[in-house]
């Protein structure tokens, strides 16, 4: 249980909080073990004065109790506090581990800020802080992926190691294998990894063949990992269903709902200038005027083929739905923890935060208290 919630749960450990904070001084030596204990305290401490009842303490407390109590039960607290200390150095050390795998590996995306697949790529690589750095593709010129001979689109991962340069394609497909990398800790490497997700050749509805990957949705789990199926249900596999639903579906009502006219595509366009490289340049205004103009043209073909409802937005509406019905009473998808299921989701409709689709959205679903949550964790996640 963290401090924080420890906390919120006891007035007192309000106190401890706060001594720890200011016992924290600001300058201690990055890097080292006490540092990270400073970076534990300091964000819990943010997340404890946003609640309530830390508000209400802290006016009290401005309203003049003794300084010899305060310093008392501080110092009695924060004493008491140390023991938890021990569990914060387990979580720690796990953390060192799951860094020092990419410690010999350059990671770069090549992205479209706003693409919903490159989002669920970037949401992926954020939340198990895997280092990499991103490179804004082009969306004409594509000149950053002219390495890329055959595939042209985006998102595409290379990871530079000793043995060369691995580059990987499709968002589902780089998630599955750094999970499945991440999962084995480094014990196999990345080239086996790699290879466990050959591509077969399949005949689909139209006759014609085409290259997939059968466990494209699949974390290969370690042998102690593994459930007898027979017995009980594997969560790999409700994770598995959810990402392939997001990928075959949700993600196909996005650019529909979001460029739904003129004036929404030329307000997202706009937002996403905004947020992006080209914001101040000409290429921005270009995008904004022909970009939209462009997508909007294009959303009608998409409401065609994806879409069953004249309205696109209930059609988004319903995949909410379907979402929030599965969750139940869950907090994530995961269970106490998000997982790639519960981050695909979220990606995908992240792309539409700040625009009116997503705010017609929160209105007409319940979507906004899962979003909300995997929203923090990804940030408690980035502010370890
Ligand atoms: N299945 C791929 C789909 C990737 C995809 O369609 N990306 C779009 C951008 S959202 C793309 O690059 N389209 C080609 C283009 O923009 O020229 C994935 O999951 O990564």
């Amino acid at each position: 249980m963290s401090l924080c919630r420890l906390a919120y749960r006891n007035p007192h450990f309000l106190r401890c909080t706060a001594f720890l904070k200011y016992r924290c001084p600001e300058n201690s030596t990055p890097g080292t073990k006490h540092d990270q204990h400073v970076i534990c305290i300091r964000r819990d401490y943010r997340r404890l004065s946003q609640t309530k009842r830390f508000s209400d303490w802290s006016r009290s407390e401005h309203g003049g109790s003794g300084n010899k109590g305060r310093t008392i039960s501080m110092s009695v607290l924060g004493l008491f506090s140390l023991a938890f200390w021990r569990k914060e150095d387990d979580k720690e050390e796990e953390k060192e581990q799951d860094i020092k795998i990419w410690d010999d590996f350059k990671v770069t995306l090549y992205q479209y800020q706003t693409c919903p697949f490159c989002t669920k790529t970037r949401t992926f690589l954020q939340y198990y802080q895997v280092p990499f750095e991103s490179v804004e593709v082009h969306p004409i010129f594509k000149k950053e992926i002219k390495f890329s001979e055959k595939y042209k689109k985006v998102p595409i991962l290379t990871i530079d190691t000793e043995d060369g340069r691995h580059e990987l394609q499709d968002s589902s497909l780089i998630i599955s294998i750094l999970g499945t990398y991440m999962k084995h800790r480094g014990k196999r490497n990345l080239s086996e990894i790699i290879a466990s997700y050959p591509e077969t050749e399949i005949m689909d509805e139209d006759g014609k063949t085409k290259q997939v990957v059968l466990n494209k949705y699949w974390i290969i789990a370690e042998q102690a990992d593994r459930v007898d199926t027979k017995t009980e249900t594997d969560p790999r596999q409700t994770e598995a269903e959810w990402r392939r639903w997001t990928d075959d579906h949700l993600v196909h009502l996005i650019s529909p709902n979001v460029y739904r006219t003129y004036r929404e595509a030329y307000q997202a366009f706009a937002h996403h200038v905004e947020l992006g490289k080209f914001k101040g340049t000409w290429e921005g205004v270009v995008a904004k005027v022909f970009g939209a103009l462009a997508m909007w043209l294009i959303s009608k073909k998409l409401k065609k083929k994806y879409c069953q409802s004249d309205d696109v937005r209930l059609d988004l509406y319903r995949a909410c739905h379907e979402w929030r019905k599965a969750l139940g009473t869950k907090k994530f998808m995961g269970g106490e923890q998000p997982n790639l299921a519960d981050l695909s989701v979220y990606a995908v409709l992240n792309v539409m935060d700040g625009l009116v689709s997503f705010e017609d959205l929160e209105q007409n679903t319940k979507i906004t208290s899962w979003y909300r949550r995997v929203k923090q964790a990804i940030q408690d996640k980035q502010s370890l």
